[in-house]
């Protein structure tokens, strides 16, 4: 099967899990695409009532035209189940996110989560992470010095620019930079080291956050609990 019939089979496979009256926290990308689609279906076609909150403009953007309540984080008290995508996840359902750009306020939104379901294709499950380059989220000022102790660590940064050439912006007006790492041998220290950095926002590592992983192999969906 293709890719985005994967992405499709996990992504409406995470919805399952959505309950009447949850505050649903929506990830961001091409695979909760179909979790927030097939959400959508759920409230038009079975009347269900739930409220979300949502992890990028991009999110709310689509949610919000297909008639889902999108409400302001600050105004929920809490949320009950946050189903996103992801970039790698190893055996420890410890991942790496951020591709998408999101990984600050999908870290905020997972944090204030009661449960996380991550859905991911079969290009997602790795033994060891940093494959995928390591997206950090670097503020503007002075981020050349950031840059510089990335390099000085032998972090391999590159500062992240849009398809045209330009420099890319979070949806927070910050710059983020992926580090080439090939492979991460500790992922709590390493994570640590980075926020550490005042210039540093925050960064892709997302460790004891995923409850479940939903993702394709051998053709066939696969559920994973921490
Ligand atoms: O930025 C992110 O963490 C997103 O969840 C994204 O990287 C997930 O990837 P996908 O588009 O393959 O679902």
């Amino acid at each position: 099967e293709t890719v985005m019939e994967e992405k499709r089979r996990v992504g409406e496979a995470a919805a399952a899990y959505i309950e009447e009256g949850m505050t649903v926290g929506l990830g961001t990308g091409s695979t909760v695409y179909f979790t927030i689609h097939k959400l959508a279906q759920l409230i038009k076609e079975k009347g269900l009532v739930v409220q979300t909150v949502s992890t990028s403009k991009q999110t709310t953007t689509l949610a919000t035209s297909l008639g889902i309540l999108v409400r302001d984080l600050n105004e929920v008290a809490h949320v009950d189940l946050t189903i996103d995508g992801c970039d790698e996840f190893d055996s420890a359902l410890c991942g790496i996110k951020g591709g998408g750009g999101a990984l600050l306020f999908e870290k905020i939104v997972a944090k204030a989560s009661d449960k996380n379901i991550w859905v991911g294709d079969s290009s997602k499950a790795v033994s060891q992470l940093g494959e995928f380059p390591l997206p950090v989220e670097v503020l503007p000022f002075g981020f050349k010095h950031t840059l510089k102790k990335f390099q000085e660590a032998e972090l391999n940064p590159v500062l992240r620019l849009t398809s045209d050439g330009k420099t890319y912006y979070t949806d927070s007006g910050n710059f983020i930079v992926d580090l080439h790492l090939k492979k991460i041998n500790d992922p709590k220290a390493l994570s640590s080291w980075l926020n550490a950095i005042p210039g540093v926002i925050e960064n892709g590592l997302f460790i004891d956050v995923a409850d479940k992983v939903i993702f394709i192999k051998d053709n066939i969906v696969k559920e994973v609990n921490r």
